[in-house]
């Protein structure tokens, strides 16, 4: 067991991200049994669900004329446009079967808002406002966080420049991390990552 002030962050391990999903990444199942074997060395463990209505502004059904992957301008500032994904309820929603969520103490959903995206665990597109997560990790007493999921360089990436800049020792396992790489997205974020203070253990 770590000390009590490390926690786990398990990051949108859902069947949507994993192969057969609607945003799979690639080798996204691959990383389950190593979360799993991780999750009882931590005193403090959370998980994170991507959790969008049907009609999210992500997707990009909900724009006329755009496909899939194509970016677009938010009033928050640039969006890529998604397939249909972690829809609310639906079975690509639900975490991967085989993920133990049973020591989960919070599951954290996000997303949740029709007209905003959320990368991040902490606070959504906007960088402004907060999921609540600082707060439970703050008075849970956790100051050392370990990162791990999907995708690399979107969630996990948000999650773990947005932890560095509230001030929280963070880590990457990418190990237990899968990428989408989209146009060397993954490249940027591993640079993003490090420029933040976070610490990337390959
Ligand atoms: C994610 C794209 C859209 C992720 C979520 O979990 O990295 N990526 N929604
Ligand atoms: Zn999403």
């Amino acid at each position: 067991m770590r000390g009590a002030d490390e926690a786990l962050i398990v990051i949108d391990v859902q069947n949507d991200f994993c192969p057969g999903g609607a945003l799979a990444v690639a080798g996204g199942d691959q990383i389950v049994p190593g979360i799993n074997a991780l999750l009882d060395d931590f005193a403090v463990r959370v998980f994170t669900q991507d959790w969008h209505p049907d009609d999210h502004s992500s997707f990009a059904d909900q724009h006329p004329g755009r496909a899939p992957y194509d970016v677009i301008e938010m009033p928050y500032g640039p969006q890529v446009l998604w397939p249909v994904h972690c829809v609310q309820g639906s079975a690509g929603a639900a975490f991967h079967p085989d993920l133990r969520t049973d020591p989960a103490d919070l599951i954290i959903r996000k997303g949740f808002r029709p007209g905003i995206d959320s990368y991040s665990a902490f606070f959504e597109n906007d960088h402004t406002t907060p999921t609540g997560l600082e707060g439970y990790l703050r008075t849970r007493g956790a100051t050392r966080l370990t990162l791990v999921g999907l995708a690399t360089d979107f969630c996990v990436n948000y999650s773990a420049v947005d932890a560095a800049k509230l001030g929280f020792e963070v880590r990457v396992d990418e190990t237990l991390c899968r990428g989408i790489d989209l146009d060397g997205s993954l490249q940027a974020a591993r640079a993003g990552m490090r420029e933040a203070g976070v610490t990337l253990v390959a």
